[in-house]
Parts: C-alpha cells; sequence; structure tokens
C-alpha cells in the first residue's frame, strides 16, 4: 500500500531530474537570500550556476552543527519570523541548544514523510497509535503524533513515562502500534511481564515504531518474539525535521523521501564520497525546507546506501539500519548527550576539580548515566550531610542542563584515572 504511489514508485531518472531541479532552486534561494550560506559559498568560489549535475553539489561547503550553534538562534533562517509556525530544540554540545523552525509548508512535507513512512508498514484509520515520545522541544511525540493522525489513525498521546497507566490504556484502548525508543519498549516489556500482562493475549498491540537511538537485530528479535509484535526502525533528527523516515514491510533499509531529502554517504576522514554501497558518513540536504534549510549537513550518522531496489516496489533511496556516530554524542533514553556538556556543566560548580568519568549502563533496559567527579580537597567535607547537599546540587544542575537524570559520585582528588594521550572519559557499558 502506497500514501503516494506516483513518487515512492518513480524511476529513478525522474527522480534525479527532480531532485536536481529542486536543488538548484534551493541554492539560488540561499546564496541570494542567507549571510551564512552566501559566504560560505563565496568562500568556497563557488556560485549557484555551477550546479549543473547532481554531482556537483560536492563543490557546495559542508555545514556542520557548531555552524548551528554559531548561528544560533535564528541566523540560518531564511524566511521572516512571521512565516515560521514552530520550533523544536535539540541540545547542543555545551549546553548551548540548536533551534529549528518550521513554515507551515514544512510542517505539511514532514507529516507528508512520515504518512508515507506509516502507511508502508501498514498503519491505516483502523490504527490506535500510542505515541510514547516526549511531547515538547523534541521531535519524536509531536512529529509521530501529527504524522499518524495525517494517515487517519487514532493517536493515543501518551508521551514517556507512567509505565504501568500506559499498559492499562494500552489495553483498554486496543492500541495497535506504539512508537517509542526501543529501550523504553524493553523497559514496557518488563514492567507488563511483573503486572502479569501477557501482550499476546491481553492486547492487540501488533506493531512497534522504534527509533531516536541505535538499535540492533538483536534486540529486534528479542521483543518481536517475546511480545508477539512486529517492530520498525524509525529514523530522522531534529535538524531534518524530526523522525520521518521508517523501513517498510520487508524490514530491509529505510527509505528516505528521495524528493525531499538527498543523501551523500562520505568517508569521515577524507571527506570524499565512498564507493557505492560502502558505509560511510551521511551527509544531507534538505531539498524543500523553506525556513531551516540544511545543505551538506555532516549528521555523523554511519551507515550506507542500498543499492538495490527494495521488493515493495519503492524506488526512493535506502539506508542501512544507523550502526553509530562518527563523533561522541552519546544517546542516553532517546536524549542526545555530549560529554563536552557534561564538562561544561560541572565546571560551572565551584567544589568540583578538573577531573570527571561518564559511565553509561544499561538497568533493566533504561539507560543510566552517572558521573563520577573528584571535587577540589577544600570542599571536601567530614559531615555526610554536606557531602549530600553538594551531590544532590550537582544532579540538580545536571538534569537541568542535559535534560536527562545523571547519579553523581563526588570522588576524593586524585583518585580518577589520568591520560596521557586523549582522553577517554566515557565509559559506555551498555550491551545493544
Ligand atoms: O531522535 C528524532 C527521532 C525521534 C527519530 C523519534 C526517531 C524517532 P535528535 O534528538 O535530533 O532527533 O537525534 C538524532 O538520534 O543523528 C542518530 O544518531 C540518532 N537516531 C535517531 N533515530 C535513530 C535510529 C531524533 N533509528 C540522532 N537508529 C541521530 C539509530 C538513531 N540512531
Amino acid at each position: 500500500m502506497f500514501w503516494n504511489e506516483e513518487i515512492e514508485c518513480m524511476p529513478v531518472d525522474e527522480l534525479k531530474k527532480l531532485q536536481l531541479k529542486e536543488l538548484q532552486t534551493l541554492i539560488k534561494h540561499v546564496y541570494e537570500n542567507n549571510e551564512f550560506y552566501g559566504n560560505r559559498m563565496r568562500e568556497q568560489g563557488v556560485k549557484p550556476e555551477d550546479i549543473q549535475t547532481l554531482d556537483d553539489i560536492v563543490k557546495l561547503p559542508f555545514m556542520y552543527k557548531q555552524d548551528l550553534r554559531d548561528f544560533y538562534p535564528t541566523k540560518l533562517f531564511t524566511v521572516p519570523n512571521t512565516d515560521v509556525v514552530r520550533y523544536h530544540v535539540s541540545s547542543g554540545t555545551t549546553g548551548k541548544p540548536t533551534l529549528v523552525g518550521y513554515t507551515r509548508n514544512d510542517i505539511d512535507y514532514w507529516n507528508d514523510a512520515l504518512a508515507r513512512s506509516l502507511t508502508s508498514i501498514g498503519i491505516t484509520s483502523d490504527d490506535i497509535i500510542q505515541v510514547s515520545y516526549g511531547y515538547g522541544l523534541f521531535t519524536g511525540g509531536l512529529g509521530l503524533h501529527y504524522g499518524a493522525e495525517v494517515v487517519g489513525a487514532t493517536v493515543l498521546p501518551s508521551g514517556t513515562g507512567g509505565t504501568e497507566r500506559q499498559l492499562e490504556l494500552m489495553m483498554d484502548l486496543g492500541v495497535t502500534a506504539i512508537a517509542c525508543t526501543p529501550s523504553y519498549l524493553v523497559h514496557m516489556n518488563d514492567v507488563a511481564k511483573k503486572m502479569g500482562i501477557d501482550f499476546r493475549r491481553d492486547t492487540k498491540l501488533r506493531k512497534a515504531i522504534l527509533g531516536a537511538e541505535p538499535w540492533t537485530a538483536g534486540m529486534r528479535k528479542h521483543l518481536e518474539e517475546s511480545m508477539g509484535i512486529k517492530t520498525y526502525d524509525i529514523y530522522g533528527t531534529s535538524e531534518m525535521a524530526g523522525p520521518m523516515y521508517t523501513e517498510c514491510e520487508e524490514c530491509n533499509g529505510i527509505h528516505i523521501c528521495g524528493d525531499i531529502m538527498y543523501v551523500e554517504i562520505i568517508d569521515p576522514e577524507t571527506d570524499l564520497p565512498v564507493k557505492p554501497g560502502e558505509r560511510g558518513e551521511m551527509v544531507v540536504t534538505m531539498l524543500k525546507k523553506e525556513a531551516f534549510p540544511l545543505i551538506r549537513y555532516r549528521i555523523k550518522d554511519l551507515t550506507c546506501l542500498r543499492e538495490e531496489v527494495c521488493k515493495c516496489g519503492r524506488t526512493s533511496p535506502r539506508i542501512d539500519r544507523i550502526t553509530g556516530r562518527s563523533d561522541d554524542m552519546l544517546i542516553i533514553r532517546g536524549i542526545n548527550v555530549f560529554p563536552s556538556q557534561v564538562e561544561h556543566t560541572l565546571m560551572q560548580i565551584p567544589e568540583v576539580g578538573d577531573q570527571y568519568m561518564i559511565i553509561v549502563e544499561r538497568e533493566s533496559a533504561l539507560d543510566t548515566m552517572t558521573v563520577q567527579v573528584e571535587i577540589k580537597p577544600e570542599a571536601f567535607s567530614d559531615k555526610v550531610d554536606d557531602m549530600n547537599a553538594l551531590k544532590k546540587r550537582i544532579e540538580h544542575e545536571a538534569k537541568k542542563y542535559l535534560n536527562v537524570a545523571v547519579k553523581i559520585e563526588l570522588m576524593p582528588s586524585g583518585s580518577l584515572p589520568r591520560f596521557e594521550g586523549k582522553a577517554k572519559r566515557v565509559i559506555d557499558r551498555r550491551q545493544l
């Protein structure tokens, strides 16, 4: 079943022509209307008329997450503020957020991408879909919410947390599909077991749409077998818009809407395109975005483009499951956390010394982050109450900046490892 068969099954040559036309219009627009893009292109010695074929895209400069921070909040926007109908905010590396703005058309294209994706996994107006991604500044909740409404499904906007209640609602309302992080579904499965709930017997749940963090084929097998459901990978980033693309019923790669996004895969060491089908870092150009365009954005996710046409008949480009990132960003319960953000938070606290370690673990399916911090000798006290108060204050500050709960362990000065070369301050013990 297709949402827009004409576009989704368009012959590849025609799609390429369409992409080139969109790219040329986009480049001309940003060159003429935005200082950042105009300056970057002039520095690189490239003009809009130099883009004559899709391969000419390599002449354009890359864009990095750092640019989003440097030009925060709205200097990368290419429409007047009055045309912006929504903001979403994602965490940056130094506690400073990155802001994405959307025009009405941007929201419509986002919804349309999701409508195509949800249709490709068989979601229809017969479905009741529980959206258990965070609602608010994060794109997961609202993104899935409106996308599912477009296909006519009934949305249960349950957000995150309150797992027992979520399970009761799932049973009472006959929820057929859930959208959440894979780790949350594992947790939900555990809680359900404790409550004596058998998904096959007690619920109508048949599909789970899982993403916002890496997960594996092993986790898929475990969830599908123990819950009697089918799982689908969903991918997207706040810079692109939010969650957008899923696998189809074939579950053999994530379909990208080629008419709205152009994907390159490069070698992160050389910045050059990899050979067809080889793994590398994904570089994204959003062909139709109005408020906040993205041109050759280094998304840092590692994947490859699938060469063969999918059995489902869609000719749209497909990427493989994301296996990791070429930078140090951690994803804790679906929230992006950079080690540098942790450092930035700690360094605001006068009692904290300059050594710390971040330990990430998975406890009963949920990610936990513990930060061991050295305390300056003069700040150490024999009074347990003082130390507890300091620990609580650091935990409070960390939660405020990072948006995830952090357990702080206070360490005496000189007790944490020192590094001669590059510091290795993150121990990630999660077994995916
Ligand atoms: O995580 C958007 C999203 C919401 C996607 C809900 C899917 C479902 P950000 O917070 O900007 O946006 O984080 C984007 O998360 O660059 C990847 O590293 C990672 N990521 C997202 N989906 C997947 C996935 C949302 N299916 C960053 N597999 C991306 C692996 C994923 N990693």
